[in-house]
């Protein structure tokens, strides 16, 4: 049985003050039976903010990018290292903002993910087509390739232990969702390009998230489809109400 992860992605936003004020909001209110993880992914200046103020919940905390290095001439890098030492629990790579604005290609986000590892924190690692590779019916050897590029040599447990999010751009904060069924053939294809590469037994235990325009109104009828283990949330996730009611969708 795969345990549900709805996590926010705040992406560039929030402070550290807000940060500190949206999880005392939330907090109380988070599942307490262990039915969903809830995560929220902020910008590294918020991740203190993060990490003191859900002390005594469930909260789990997500850095959004980390380098691949631990530590060195990198200016203006994030050390994967010192995220663990101050007790992140996840890593987002390879998000379509960082490859499309940052120029991050499938190698680095491989690399990223064994430095996540090594250090003892789970990547997320996200996914997707553009809406031109959609249209051209590329789509689904698009993703198979970014998967089996970004797991490159992971071990099995690594690999059943993680997280991958699939995101197709064209949906990406557009207010334009997948439906739950391009959404579930995607997330389909992900799992069994893990089967491919692994076996049936780690793809049975990864865990595959759909993101783009997730919302309290769509979250329980994606999370209804048997290969979407979550969502990863961008502009429904800074809302405390609306974080409260992702999380809750089961209820
Ligand atoms: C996709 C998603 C969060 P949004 O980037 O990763 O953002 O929910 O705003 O579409």
């Amino acid at each position: 049985m795969r345990t549900p992860i709805i996590a926010g992605n705040w992406k560039l936003n929030m402070n550290p003050e807000q940060t500190a004020e949206f999880v005392k909001a939330v907090k109380d209110q988070l599942p307490t039976d262990g039915s969903v993880e809830a995560v929220i992914g902020a910008p590294a200046v918020d991740l203190p903010a993060l990490l003191e103020n859900r002390a005594g919940s469930s909260l789990k905390v997500a850095a959004e990018n980390c380098y691949f290095e631990d530590e060195g001439a990198f200016t203006g890098e994030t050390s994967p290292k010192v995220l663990a030492e101050m007790g992140v629990d996840y890593v987002i790579i390879g998000h379509s903002e960082r490859r499309e604005y940052f120029h991050e290609t499938d190698e680095d986000i491989n690399k990223k993910a064994h430095a996540i590892f090594k250090n003892g924190l789970t990547p997320i690692i996200c996914c997707g087509e553009t809406l031109e590779t959609r249209e051209a019916g590329k789509y689904q050897e698009w993703v198979e390739g970014q998967v089996t590029a970004a797991l490159k040599d992971l071990t099995a447990d690594q690999v059943a232990s993680l997280v991958i999010a699939y995101e197709p751009i064209w949906a990406i904060g557009t207010g334009k969702t997948a439906s739950s069924d391009q959404a579930e053939e995607v997330c389909g294809i992900v799992r069994q390009t893990v089967a491919k590469l692994y076996d049936q037994t780690v793809a049975d235990k990864v865990r595959i998230q759909y993101g783009g325009s997730v919302k309290p109104a769509n979250v329980a009828e994606l999370m209804g489809k048997e290969n979407i283990d979550g969502g990863l949330v961008g502009g429904a996730s800074l809302v405390p109400e609306s974080y409260v009611q992702l999380v809750n969708f089961n209820k």
